[in-house]
């Protein structure tokens, strides 16, 4: 038990098993259950070379300072905008995430909330619950089947979007900084463009600075009053303020979010809007899935200590 190599868990997993397991195999060490982080990493930041984390909880530049011989971040997730780019590679600290295995259930809840806000059926529960039935008639709605479908950022989870689309004979279009290769959907050059032409348009890009408040009042207009905006990637691809005026004041037809600008706290204002769907970041938040992104995040750690290299490495290139 001595020779277990040590971590730091920077906080508790999206997955509980998780926890256990990572405790079960390696000395664990949980920064946020120490009484005083800063105080633990003062004085023993010198004796961690593998940190463990979330995309969500990421890793900002002090834990990776106060850490002199970091060498590997093992991060649960495929988002790599909230681990400190700068940090990380000043020092030369190998990441692996976990792309590939949520990209089914990211995309299924990109689907649901889209069905979602344009059937109205979380709107319809509410309905039918408040016992409105018996006395009044429910709004009609907007037809999903056949509609144009607009995707922003077509990579795994996108192009997931997209074969499911087929599926409802959606045509779809994409926008990225640069056309794919060989890609079946129409390409965009602008995403200005992509919003004028769908009906519906669903966010599913790399977060970051370079892909910060993309989605604004200007797209949301260019997507239109009969548009539905839905997000499934990032809070702050996003501009949230602006998706509540185009709600409040009609500009834009229905919103389906998962993310957020400042998780856990949706703007407020969107709570009391009925043509917004509300999920509490857990599109990758299935059984199944959580599982294949913890054995992903346990084979990474233990590929990273056996050869120096992990399974699945952060592409730190491919950051916006
Ligand atoms: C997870 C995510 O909910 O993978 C990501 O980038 O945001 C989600 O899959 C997150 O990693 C949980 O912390």
């Amino acid at each position: 038990a001595h020779s277990r190599p040590r971590i730091l868990q920077y906080g508790k997993m999206p997955l509980p098993q998780l926890d256990t397991e990572l405790a079960q195999i390696y000395d664990v060490h949980l920064l946020s259950e120490q009484a005083d982080p800063q105080q633990f990493l003062a004085e023993q930041g010198a004796q961690f070379e593998y940190l463990v984390t979330s995309a969500a909880m990421g890793v900002p530049a002090w834990v990776v300072d106060a850490l002199p011989r970091l060498r590997f971040v093992s991060s649960f997730g495929v988002g790599f905008d909230a681990l400190n780019k700068e940090a990380l590679l000043r020092r030369g600290v190998r990441v692996g995430y976990t792309p590939g295995v949520l990209d089914d259930c990211v995309a299924d809840m990109a689907l649901a909330l889209l069905l979602d806000a344009a059937r109205g059926l979380s709107a319809a529960d509410r309905f039918v619950r408040q016992g409105h039935w018996s006395q009044q008639r429910f709004g009609l709605q907007s037809r999903v089947s056949g509609k144009r479908l607009g995707i922003l950022g077509m990579g795994r989870i996108g192009s997931t979007v997209a074969r499911r689309a087929s599926g409802f004979d959606m045509p779809v279009a994409y926008h990225n900084r640069r056309p794919l290769a060989d890609s079946p959907y129409l390409y965009q050059p602008s995403l200005l463009e992509l919003a004028r032409w769908a009906d519906f348009l669903v966010i599913t890009a790399t977060g970051g600075d370079g892909t910060h408040h993309l989605v604004n009042a200007e797209v949301l207009d260019a997507l239109g009053p009969r548009g539905f905006l839905i997000n499934v990637a990032r809070g702050n691809v996003l501009d949230e303020a602006a998706l509540v005026s185009a709600l409040q004041e009609g500009r834009i037809a229905g919103a389906g979010l998962d993310v957020f600008e400042h998780e856990p706290y949706p703007l407020p204002a969107l709570l009391a809007l009925d043509n917004v769907v509300l999920a509490p970041h857990i599109a990758s938040g299935t059984l199944e899935t959580r599982r294949a992104m913890a054995d992903l995040t346990l084979r990474n750690l233990e590929q990273f200590m056996a050869t120096g290299a992990p399974v699945a490495e952060v592409p730190w290139s491919a950051a916006q």
